[in-house]
């Protein structure tokens, strides 16, 4: 370990905040979470939180909610259910099911920024040890069919460069944007033979636009020709890029500038190389988008199991239905009774 990253965080594990203002404000208000460190009890919110699951959507992000709960056999008290705890943000959804927190990030390097400054400070504030971030997305692949699922080795912008720039008081800071590469390759070990897609790894290319930005000739506007655009896709390709999207850059650089390992997991939605267009059918998308999910839940799984934390009794949400049949019926028989 070097001594930079010995400065990551506390003995204990704990996330180290590199901002020293952040201790001396009387209240920290992480705006876009709807939570403040005085107006919340953070630690007995979040204090238990091992993994921190982010996706695009509040939709996606939901489901995956429900879903790494079936998996984990988490139990919610009879009569409640989950809630979106930074609903009245209306900007992310942020759902915990035990351990995992389930966020959406929105699109784009700006949006999933903002949302680490303030899930890295929820992570100081709730004294959250060793945590982990998973990035779970969909992007174009390179070479790669639709439905492929790719574990990103690191990162570089449109340019090439393995860096986050972001202007701060009028001069270009550089964040290298480093993932986790023991992480990534657990995570590719997790991939199962009779898996009926592939799992590769590679280097992910992060954009700041959808259209020109990603050489797609089919935006508004378009100043250069399809020879071009393959030109450039077939040099990206022979640098290592084995995808494209739009949020690895930040994510990586800033987890790295925390301390905090992350990896980025993403479906392929086309092979680039082909065609611009998203054109699989929206069930086959929503299976394509269960892949990375389905990774990320074998990660947790194995780790909880290691620590005799997984409790699979085949019980889960708050409602244990033991005939399908029944449960009908006296349904309806209360729905009916006036
Ligand atoms: C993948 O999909 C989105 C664009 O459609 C963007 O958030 C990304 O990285
Ligand atoms: N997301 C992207 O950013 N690019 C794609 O091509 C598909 C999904």
């Amino acid at each position: 370990m070097s001594s930079d990253e010995e400065l990551d965080e506390y003995p204990d594990g704990t996330v180290r905040l590199r901002n020293p203002n952040i201790e001396l404000m009387d209240q920290d208000i992480l705006y876009h979470l709807a939570l403040g460190s005085e107006s919340h009890d953070l630690i007995s919110m979040f204090g238990d939180i091992k993994f921190v699951c982010m996706g695009g959507t509040p939709k996606r992000m939901e489901q995956f909610a429900y879903y790494i709960m079936e998996q984990i056999g988490h139990k919610l008290p009879a009569g409640t259910t989950l809630l979106d705890i930074s609903q009245y943000s209306y900007r992310y959804c942020m759902y915990k099911v035990g351990p995992v927190l389930s966020i959406s990030h929105g699109m784009g390097i700006p949006s999933v920024g903002i949302l680490l400054h303030e899930v890295i400070k929820l992570m100081y504030h709730a004294r959250v040890r060793d945590p982990i971030f998973f990035r779970i997305g969909t992007c174009g692949g390179i070479g790669l069919e639709g439905g492929t699922v790719v574990i990103s080795e690191d990162a570089v912008d449109g340019m090439l460069q393995p860096f986050l720039e972001l202007p701060v008081l009028g001069k270009l800071i550089r964040r290298p944007a480093k993932l986790d590469k023991k992480l990534c390759r657990e995570l590719r070990a997790l991939a199962q033979p009779d898996d009926p897609y592939e799992t590769v790894t590679g280097r992910t290319m992060c954009t700041y636009d959808f259209y020109e930005g990603q050489g797609r000739l089919d935006g508004a506007f378009c100043d250069f020709n399809e020879n071009d655009k393959m030109e450039y896709l077939n040099k990206i390709h022979k640098s290592g890029v084995v995808n494209i999207e739009m949020e690895s850059l930040s994510f990586a650089a800033l987890t790295h500038h925390a301390g905090v390992k992350s990896a980025v997991i993403c479906v392929t939605l086309m092979d680039r190389l082909k065609g611009d267009q998203v054109l699989a059918p929206k069930e086959v998308l929503d299976e394509w988008q269960q892949r990375p999910c389905t990774l990320v839940s074998r990660y947790i799984k194995r780790y909880l199991s290691m620590k005799g934390r997984l409790s699979l009794d085949g019980h889960c949400g708050s409602m244990c239905v033991k005939s399908p049949r029944r449960f009908k019926l006296v349904q309806q028989e209360s729905e009916n009774y006036d």
